[in-house]
């Protein structure tokens, strides 16, 4: 019954000063550090797209950040380009311990968006960490990181309906709250079984 701290995207344009600064992002790195010792296991998201990537609203036309579009997988939220393979952007924050056992990367195909640890945004392309904790034994997860309202949410939701007994530690997240965003994610996390605390 290993228990595993999942972190996700502690990187440095999710944090203020960063292309797509969540407020008060970086007020979660010292607690999520200091939280490391309590578990089994411990693994990083990053956040790791290629440059041009089709989240990115400098790659359609008439488009700015924030606005909708129509993805071949459905609605997509249109983003400033941010952490870009190989830049500081997509760099963890300085002061996050990086010691873990695994880093897993994600958004890295072009032509789709990758929220969740779990699975694509079309909902079914795995990014493989299911195998991973399973084949470890670990069954109950504790999420922490940025952003509560994605990758935080869409992570937590896809763990919860893969048999995990997931817990997000809502204090150790900060959200990006776009359109009442903030309050669907809690929603859709209780929804599915997820522990918030
Ligand atoms: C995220 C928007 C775009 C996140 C990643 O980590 O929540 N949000 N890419
Ligand atoms: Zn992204």
């Amino acid at each position: 019954m290993a228990h595993a701290l999942i972190v996700i995207d502690v990187q440095n344009d999710f944090c203020p000063g960063g292309a797509l600064a969540v407020p008060g992002g970086h007020e979660i790195v010292d607690p999520i550090n200091t939280m490391m010792a309590e578990f089994d296991a411990v693994i990083l998201t990053q956040d790791w797209h290629p440059a041009g990537h089709s989240s990115f609203a400098s790659e359609h036309d008439g488009k700015a950040p924030l606005d909708m579009t129509e993805m071949h997988y459905g609605p997509q939220v249109l983003w400033p380009d941010h952490c870009v393979q190989g830049t500081d952007g997509a760099e963890f924050h300085p002061d996050l311990n990086t010691h873990a056992d695994l880093v897993i990367r994600k958004g890295f195909r072009s032509s789709i968006d990758s929220y969740s640890a779990f699975f694509e945004n079309d909902q079914k392309t795995p990014t493989g960490l299911e195998g991973y904790l399973k084949s470890r034994g670990i069954t109950k997860l504790t999420l922490v990181g940025l952003a509560t309202d994605f990758c935080v949410h869409f992570s937590a939701v896809d763990a919860a309906r893969l048999g995990f007994d997931v817990t997000v530690r809502m204090d150790a997240c900060r959200a990006i709250d776009l359109d009442g965003s903030l309050a669907a994610a809690v929603a859709a996390m209780r929804e599915a079984g997820v522990a918030l605390t």
